[in-house]
């Protein structure tokens, strides 16, 4: 019934709070995507980047839609039928494996694959191929939670639910800016506080976040400073008698060598290494363990980081030392990133990981998931975790990389090396679902990935809930879900390599996968293995362990799956991050994520709603360092670390402690030149988990004095856009290429150069914005000045101003935007123009920019009067916080 509107109940794609969504869909169309009242997760609520998901459901050149491999010697790529991909792909499999030998084939996957899709992967490299080379993004993300789990409490499992939030007296949160990254739990947070006065809310960042904002106690912590900062809190508690010795005798072991360790570790001297004055310490230690419920919430300003496991530690260890485990509203709650890293952990299809929260160095576990696959043993040299993979690359180890729901070349630090591993690679394969992911340009082999809402199969969340993603529409072009493909090239390899193993692919559904993976769970910490698709469908979605029913929390009895049932204290010294601040370096950088934007934004860049927030790239500086470095707010800055550089305006930025900038993740080489923002950042790694230091590196930053400028805005289609002018970037010093909302969509450009280009260069350049010639135009090209407009039925479809003095960009975007011409456009186009700047949407949802708001606050309009005369905050409420902070900021002041 194409014409009937359907309604499928499904799961958020993007974060780890796994929201239910309901999906309305027409035939082959997305209608809209409303929040599932009846998830228990979210209970009807979404963020803006939820509220947005039907805006990014593409069956256009957005997408990757059919095969299509590189010619090695011009290097131009093909399309080919998606058989002749799979058999060209198990061909180069199975002839580099007899060549070189199974380690010579590495996997890098996602934690935004299903679990079907991890199931099959880690089976087809561990059973069929038989190497344990296999790994995730969860490795730049969870893998020290991981670690820090595993090592204090026995297993990988968050003890915790998201009921918790609300019967908490007390709660951590660190290195989580969640009002941006899990903006549903964080309203959840937000009322839970309003219903309960008396709960206290310590945060825990170096920047003064819109998470922060919100707490009774914001520690700035010196980045990387964590672990002394735990350490004197646990040494205040012993100082104060604060412990729970009852607990500690019974449910633990190792504390007397911890509480040796910690004794340097006073108020007063850990203030010097943390940065945090001694008495707001002690009253964190106090908050922390006085109060009747102490819930801990955290995410990458722990994880990612060269401490990273020993900081999860230091903090688990706070929860042991008090007791605040185990019971109502108390414990530490790793909250993950992404929607189903969970599920790749318990599917285990990392290195370091195996089925059933199994470790692959223990023959024991190995033996017992081959049993259960039907193979007679498993590979037992080690896999090489992520950072290690591109390593690996480089000196020829691993030949073979097969990438899937990932964007290394945009995401993994230390671009620079990383693109000539990827550039070194014998053979690479890429399965991707959208057209304009970087790592595409470094693939010999395309494979088209279904995504979401076109994929069945079920996910994790942070809280251990598994529910069941459901495909709304058909998948487009020849695109496939993630697991078929697997299924089709594993059961060739199989064929050509090993012709008995073929069995080992035969499911008919991706309930036949699950089925078989609940079943490695059995015995185990996480044990699901009576679940499946038909008993999922009856009771919604389930907490793991799930015997009978699910488990809201977990360890109640103060019994640890450890061994001898006791939680340890790990006695971990505090360790600086890899890379100091020095003369030639004198800057920390942090980076980390914007409220609208998923990571290399594949997807968000893609909605119209979700590019309004935060059009471009920028790096944010204290106002104090701007003076230090005579940096005028959005100036353009060369940014420098050891490894690369790049030139961005600069943003003036009081959340930050001054010495620190920050950088969002989100931009890489298809909207900046330079290689994006990961040619900044290095890959030092925890020695645990392995997980690289992604939230600290030194930097140096420069006025960058333009001799030439130029903007550009075309009307369309803005992906596709890009993909053509992507070529541009690295011609000068400065560019970036953006989709802005900006006459209802569009790409936006931006250049800069420190000498004016050559006008063969520039003619170039007019010739692929199409306005070679145009209705309106005001030239000098010696000078690098060209003011170009083309019109059509009287609306601006594209402009250029290039040289000095842009002053008519605001002109003519308004002029998009209204339809209505500046006039004289000729002394407009000359830079004679006042009109307004360009504003920022804050209220996604209701579209209400901050100018509007600031006008308002000006008016003596508060919140709740915002809210009624302009609509602003009334939609998902994620932006709530900041309009307060702009209450506080503007209201009483003058334009
Ligand atoms: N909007 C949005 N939401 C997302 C995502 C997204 O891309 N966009 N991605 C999802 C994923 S995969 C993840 S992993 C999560 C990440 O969620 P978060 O971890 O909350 O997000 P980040 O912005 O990466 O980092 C959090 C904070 O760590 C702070 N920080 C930096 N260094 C330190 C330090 O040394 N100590 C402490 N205590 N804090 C520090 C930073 O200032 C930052 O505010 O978000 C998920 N949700
Ligand atoms: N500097 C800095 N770098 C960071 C971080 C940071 O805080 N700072 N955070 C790190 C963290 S925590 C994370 S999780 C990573 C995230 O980094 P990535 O995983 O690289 O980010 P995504 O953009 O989510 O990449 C997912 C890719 O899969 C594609 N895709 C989407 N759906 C599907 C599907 O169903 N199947 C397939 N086959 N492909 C699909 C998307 O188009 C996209 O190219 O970034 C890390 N990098
Ligand atoms: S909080 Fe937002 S991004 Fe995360 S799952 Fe819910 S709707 Fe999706
Ligand atoms: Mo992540």
């Amino acid at each position: 019934m194409p014409d009937e509107i359907r309604v499928t109940r499904s799961i958020c794609c993007y974060c780890g709070t796994g929201c239910g969504v309901r999906v309305r869909s027409k035939g082959e169309q997305v209608i809209s995507v409303e929040g599932d009242p009846d998830h228990p997760s979210n209970m009807g609520r979404l963020c803006s980047k939820g509220s947005a998901l039907a805006e990014t459901v593409r069956r256009d050149t957005s997408r990757v839609l059919r095969a299509r491999v590189r010619d090695r010697v011009t290097g131009a790529y093909r399309e080919l039928a998606l058989s002749d991909a799979f058999d060209l792909a198990a061909e180069t499999i199975v002839d580099t494996v007899r060549e070189h030998g199974p380690d010579a084939m590495g996997f890098y996957l996602s934690g935004q694959l299903l679990t079907e899709d991890y199931a099959i992967f880690n089976k087809m490299a561990r059973a069929l191929i038989g190497t344990n080379n296999i790994d995730t993004n969860s490795r730049l993300c969870m893998s020290s939670a991981v670690a820090g789990y595993k090592m204090t409490l026995g297993a990988d499992a968050p003890p915790a639910s998201y009921e918790d939030i609300e019967l908490a007296d007390t709660v951590l949160i660190a290195g989580s800016n969640m009002a941006y990254a899990h903006p549903v739990l964080f309203q959840r947070l937000m009322r839970a506080r309003q219903a309960r006065p008396h709960m206290k809310i310590i945060v825990i960042d170096p920047r003064n976040t819109d998470t922060a904002q919100a707490a009774d106690l914001h520690l700035a912590v010196t980045p990387g400073g964590d672990v002394a900062l735990f350490h004197a809190m646990l040494n205040v508690m012993v100082w104060e008698g604060l412990l729970d010795q009852d607990y500690i005798a019974q449910s633990t072991d190792g504390f007397a060598a911890l509480k040796e360790r910690i004794r340097e570790f006073t108020p007063a001297a850990a203030q010097d290494v943390c940065g945090i004055a001694a008495d707001d310490i002690v009253t964190a230690a106090r908050w922390f363990a006085q109060s009747p419920a102490t819930l801990s919430l955290y995410t990458m300003g722990l994880n990612q980081s060269s401490s990273g496991t020993a900081k999860n530690m230091a903090l688990i260890h706070l929860h042991l030392a008090t007791g605040q485990l185990g019971r109502p509203g108390s414990g530490p709650f790793s909250l993950t990133g992404q929607p189903n890293a969970m599920g790749g952990r318990e599917a285990g299809a990392m290195a370091t990981l195996l089925p059933g929260h199994r470790d692959p160095a223990s023959a024991v576990h190995r033996n017992e998931v081959a049993a259960l696959w039907g193979v007679d043993c498993l590979p037992d040299a080690p896999g090489v975790p992520a950072i290690a993979m591109f390593d690996a690359l480089l000196d020829k180890r691993i030949r073979v990389l097969w990438i899937a729901a990932t964007n290394p070349a945009q995401s993994l630090p230390d671009q620079n090396r990383v693109r000539k591993a990827l550039q070194q690679a014998d053979f690479v394969i890429v399965q991707e679902a959208f057209a304009d992911a970087e790592t595409l340009a470094f693939a010999d082999l395309i494979l088209p990935a279904a995504t979401w809402p076109e994929k069945s199969g079920t996910m994790t969340n942070s809280e251990r809930r598994i529910s069941r993603v459901r495909a709304a529409v058909p998948a487009p072009g020849e695109a496939l879900s993630d697991w078929k493909i697997v299924q089709q090239v594993a059961r060739r390899v199989a064929q050509k390599w090993a012709p008995h193993k073929a069995a080992l692919f035969e499911y008919q559904a991706e309930a036949d996968i699950f089925a078989e993976h609940a079943r490695l769970t059995a015995g185990r910490d996480l044990d699901y293995s009576t679940l499946d698709y038909p008993l999922l469908e009856k009771t919604g979605p389930v907490q793991w362990p799930y015997r009978n029913e699910g488990t809201v929390r977990l360890y109640s009895e103060g019994r640890f799956p450890t061994g001898n049932g006791r939680a340890h204290f790990i006695d971990v010294g505090f360790n600086a991050p890899a890379e100091t601040i020095s003369a030639h370096f004198p800057l920390r950088l942090t980076t980390g994520r914007l409220r609208d934007h998923w990571h290399t934004m594949t997807r968000t860049g893609l909605s119209a709603t979700l590019i309004r927030h935060v059009e471009e790239p920028a790096i944010y500086l204290h106002p104090s360092d701007m003076a230090r470095y005579r940096l005028a707010d959005q100036a353009l800055t060369r940014v420098k670390s050891r490894r690369g550089q790049i030139v961005l305006p600069v943003q003036a930025d009081d959340s930050l402690t001054p010495g620190c900038a920050f950088l969002p993740m989100h931009w890489g080489s298809r909207a900046m030149g330079g290689g994006g923002i990961n040619v900044l950042t290095h890959g030092a790694t925890d020695p645990y988990s392995f997980q690289p230091e992604l939230k600290h590196c030194v930097i140096a930053v420069n006025a960058f004095r333009p001799q030439w400028e130029a903007v550009a805005w075309i009307r369309g289609d803005a992906a596709a856009l890009q993909r053509t002018l992507s070529g541009w970037l690295d011609e000068f010093d400065y560019a970036v290429a953006v989709p802005v909302a900006t006459g209802g969509g569009g790409l936006r450009l931006r250049f800069a150069a420190s000498t004016t280009p050559a006008s063969a260069q520039l003619e170039r350049l007019l010739i692929q914005l199409g306005i070679a010639d145009t209705d309106v135009s005001f030239d000098d090209p010696a000078r690098g000045i060209y003011r170009r407009v083309r019109c059509q039925d009287a609306g601006v479809t594209v402009y250029l101003l290039a040289g000095a003095g842009l002053g008519a960009e605001a002109a003519l975007n308004h002029w998009a935007d209204t339809g209505v011409r500046p006039e004289p456009l000729l002394a407009v186009l000359m830079g004679k123009s006042t009109l307004t700047p360009r504003t920022r949407t804050v209220c996604a949802c209701n579209n209400v920019t901050d100018q509007a708001i600031i006008d308002g606050i000006r008016r003596g309009l508060d919140l709740p009067a915002l809210k009624q005369t302009l609509n602003c905050g009334t939609g998902c409420g994620s932006c709530v916080v900041q309009i307060n902070r702009m209450i506080s900021q503007y209201a009483g002041t003058e334009a």
